[in-house]
């Protein structure tokens, strides 16, 4: 059962080039800087927020891929903690701004999954995160530093997000669980 729409391809992409800039005004340029995507999703949102830096500074920031378990095989119930799979992540962190991007945040726990990892490999200047939707219930202090649109959401509700890169279309919407 769809309940609504949240945000289609314009809202999308405009909610993006606004986290693009952000990202550059923060870290005041787009050097030094790599994105980091949490698969599946995660990717082509960094992928779109390189090409949207890339027009605003005329850098291309290089991407890094994360790929971190589903740790919920039914969508509803908790289960262990997600864990790392693989790691491509080509360039060197060391003294670099990480920035992991992700399409939804809801208890953290993909994210400190993904910190983790980073961490493993080198010690980044930073680490920060952008994601799509923070969706609420956090159950670990995490905080995205970039959000598109922030869905507070009941725990029976779940945000369903398509790319056209891997979907028919840019859309957000909520559904009933
Ligand atoms: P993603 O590839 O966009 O990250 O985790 C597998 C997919 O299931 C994710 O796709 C995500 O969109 C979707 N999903 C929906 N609800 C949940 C959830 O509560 N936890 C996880 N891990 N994935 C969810
Ligand atoms: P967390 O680890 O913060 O609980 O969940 C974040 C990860 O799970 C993200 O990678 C995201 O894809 C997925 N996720 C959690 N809740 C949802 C949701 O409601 N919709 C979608 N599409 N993904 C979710
Ligand atoms: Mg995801």
């Amino acid at each position: 059962k769809k309940k609504t729409i949240v945000l289609d391809h314009s809202a999308m992409n405009r909610a993006l080039t606004r986290i693009a800039h952000e990202i550059v005004e923060r870290n005041k340029g787009g050097d030094d800087l790599i994105l980091v995507g949490i698969k599946t999703r995660g990717v082509p949102l960094a992928k779109r927020l390189q090409e949207k830096i890339k027009r605003i500074e005329e850098v291309t920031v290089p991407i890094g891929e994360l790929d971190i378990t589903l740790y919920r095989d039914d969508l509803q119930k908790k289960s262990p903690e997600p864990e790392l799979i693989a790691t491509n992540i080509e360039v060197e962190i060391k003294n670099k701004t990480v920035i992991l991007v992700d399409d939804v945040l809801y208890t953290g726990r993909t994210v400190r999954a993904a910190m983790d990892a980073v961490m493993d490999i080198e010690r980044p200047a930073q680490i920060q995160l952008a994601v799509l939707i923070d969706r609420g219930h956090r159950e670990l202090p995490i905080r995205a530093d970039y959000v598109g649109k922030n869905i507070p959401t009941s725990n029976e509700e779940l945000i369903v997000v398509e790319l056209t890169e891997q979907d028919d279309l840019d859309e957000v919407s909520i559904f009933e669980k």
